[in-house]
């Protein structure tokens, strides 16, 4: 029986978080014994009656700066010495699907949720081993972003997914945007699906594929193009060819 990677989340909003742990994919991967979720409400790691957890920054300014004691008190109630600390942050460096991965092969993550105008530099400096940010955007709260990134790692574990959806996976790691998909009726409001794909000749259909996503990554997302030829050396196109999906 192999252990199931432990992620634990400190946050002030412990329950922003327990309806999307406790549905779906994230439901099935706890219940399987794939992940273990551990939620730490950072109120219960302060020592004071107003429950602070956090004040005015030092040198002035709008906002308010999140403490250093709760959070180290937390963190170290949870984590060892091989865990990931993650602090998220629009600071941090930029999630995406590599990075995904990297994470899915750890055995203990420990998110840590910013709030408010920041966190104190000495949370990043002693504490955290990644400051992550979603994108470049900001939220109100690092909660909803560390729900993305456990949800993109969480599905890439063994086993939560059904291995048709795993293969799927892989294209957008090929570097390519998915090629458009149909599924019945045939004709829907005048709209007909493009013939080829019930041909029943599976070379045309792959090449036909192939050519959409590679037109719609260059109308859509040219920078992704880029990316793609410098990798294509290491790595054939060729899980756009061998992917199967729902029989018509
Ligand atoms: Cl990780 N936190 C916040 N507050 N805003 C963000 C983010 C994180 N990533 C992008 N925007």
């Amino acid at each position: 029986m192999v252990e199931p990677i432990v992620i634990d989340v400190i946050t002030i909003f412990p329950q922003m978080l327990k309806g999307f742990l406790e549905e779906s994919m994230m439901k099935r991967a706890s219940n399987k014994n794939i992940v273990r979720f551990n939620m730490v409400d950072l109120r219960t790691c302060t020592d004071d009656v107003h429950r602070t957890t956090d004040d005015r920054p030092y040198g002035g300014g709008p906002g308010m700066v999140m403490k250093p004691e709760p959070i180290f008190k937390a963190v170290e109630s949870v984590a060892g010495e091989k865990a990931r600390v993650i602090l998220m942050t629009p600071q941090g460096r930029r999630f995406d699907q590599a990075y995904a991965r990297e994470l899915s092969q750890e055995k203990h993550l420990v998110f840590v949720c910013g709030h408010y105008e920041g966190v104190d530099e000495r949370v990043c400096e002693k504490l955290v081993t990644d400051e992550v940010s979603i994108g470049d955007y900001v939220l109100t709260n690092g909660v909803v972003a560390a729900a993305v990134v456990i949800d993109s790692v969480v599905r890439l574990l063994p086993g939560v997914l059904g291995a048709e959806d795993g293969a799927a996976e892989e294209s957008f790691s090929e570097g390519l945007l998915e090629f458009p998909q149909y599924t019945r009726p045939s004709e829907f409001r005048g709209m007909k699906v493009p013939g080829i794909l019930s041909s029943g000749n599976h070379a045309e259909i792959a090449k036909w594929r192939s050519d959409q996503a590679l037109d719609r990554t260059r109308k859509r997302r040219p920078d992704l193009i880029e990316k793609h030829k410098l990798d294509a050396g290491e790595r054939p196109a060729k899980v756009l060819i061998r992917k199967k999906k729902k029989k018509e």
